[in-house]
């Protein structure tokens, strides 16, 4: 009884703190809150070695949702919306901007603002975030390396003081991006993000679908704070994909998991629980940040939260798909 008095109090008094000192307590899941361990807590991040860093060269391991393509599903992207994620211990969002599939080629001003609207508000949550351009069916980062410079100019105008912000300049060459092109694009594009934003992580896609961070290891590019993606679906890669990323990591290659997904590689099939945990393990060992596709109520065993879930007063349990249930346990 005097036991249960006392575990009272110090609940209360928890309560009262949490009050007090906003943002020094993480929220309960369910609520809306800013991330705990962000960016006020790590700063200006950097790469050291194969190593993430905050400010003061401490390691630090970002995990977090990927947005949906930013032209179908921008409501999973408001403050609220990334906030509810935090409340879980998230402390990473990323946009997922596609270039095509009516992306931004085709609605150029309209998704920029929804861009930077998304951006904002994982900024006032504490939160580090990826500006994802999402090439996909465009293989070739090449095809759209003029609108890729334009963009990033902009943006990294905009955000180039902020250190929340990490570019993400090609999500998933395939088919003709080989590593070649990936390497001349990524000449072209990261001189005009240096330009603004000296001092931001840019990181960089691979060959067949963001896969082949050994080959990247093979030439890496000539600059600092890079670092290179590997994208995996529980459900279709497993032990051959984590021993090329544990070729490219010992010949001092830094790896990103800026996405990755519970299902198959089609973002559907699934829950892949047992593969996931290798995964989740492995990245843990290496301190591989991470971030998940995808945070959006989409029919498809890969989306976070159920069909017609509302985030903006926080997600509940009930809201969360079997994959949204086993991710957000994860962060
Ligand atoms: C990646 C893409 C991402 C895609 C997911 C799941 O593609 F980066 O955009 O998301 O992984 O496939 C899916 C959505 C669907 C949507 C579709 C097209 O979940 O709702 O309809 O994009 O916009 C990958 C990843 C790996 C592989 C192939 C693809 N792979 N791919 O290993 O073969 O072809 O999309």
């Amino acid at each position: 009884m005097i036991r249960n008095v006392r575990a009272y109090l110090i609940g209360i008094l928890i309560m009262i703190a949490a009050c007090i000192m906003p943002g020094t307590v993480s929220a309960a899941p369910g609520d809306i809150g800013n991330a705990s361990d962000g960016v006020a807590e790590n700063g200006w991040l950097s790469v050291k070695g194969t190593t993430l860093v905050n400010e003061q060269g401490q390691p630090v391991v970002l995990h977090g949702m990927s947005s949906h393509g930013l032209q179908w599903y921008p409501q999973f992207t408001t403050s609220n919306a990334i906030g509810a994620t935090a409340s879980y211990g998230a402390n990473l969002f990323r946009v997922a901007m596609y270039t095509a599939e009516g992306g931004y080629i085709e609605n150029k001003s309209s998704l920029r603002k929804q861009l930077y609207r998304s951006v904002d508000a994982a900024i006032s949550r504490n939160m580090y975030v990826i500006i994802d351009w999402h090439i996909l069916s465009d293989g070739n980062p090449k095809k759209y390396q003029k609108e890729a410079k334009a963009f990033f100019k902009k943006v990294s105008r905009r955000y180039g003081n902020v250190p929340n912000v990490i570019y993400e300049i090609c999500n998933e060459p395939n088919g003709e991006g080989n590593w070649n092109r990936i390497r001349s694009y990524a000449k072209a594009v990261i001189p005009v993000i240096r330009r603004n934003a000296p001092s931001s992580v840019i990181l960089v896609g691979t060959p067949t679908w963001s896969q082949d961070v050994d080959i990247a290891a093979g030439s890496p590019l000539p600059y600092p704070n890079l670092m290179y993606s590997c994208h995996f679906y529980a459900g279709t890669h497993g032990e051959w994909l984590r021993q090329k990323v544990k070729a490219a990591l010992d010949k001092g290659l830094p790896v990103f998991v800026s996405e990755w997904g519970t299902s198959e590689a089609s973002g559907n099939g699934g829950v892949h629980e047992e593969e996931a945990d290798r995964w989740i393990s492995f990245m843990r060992q290496h301190q591989l940040s991470w971030a998940n596709w995808s945070y959006c109520d989409k029919d498809e065993s890969s989306a976070a939260l159920v069909p017609k879930a509302d985030p903006e007063d926080g997600i509940s349990r009930s809201e969360l798909s079997k994959s949204g249930r086993y991710v957000f346990s994860k962060f």
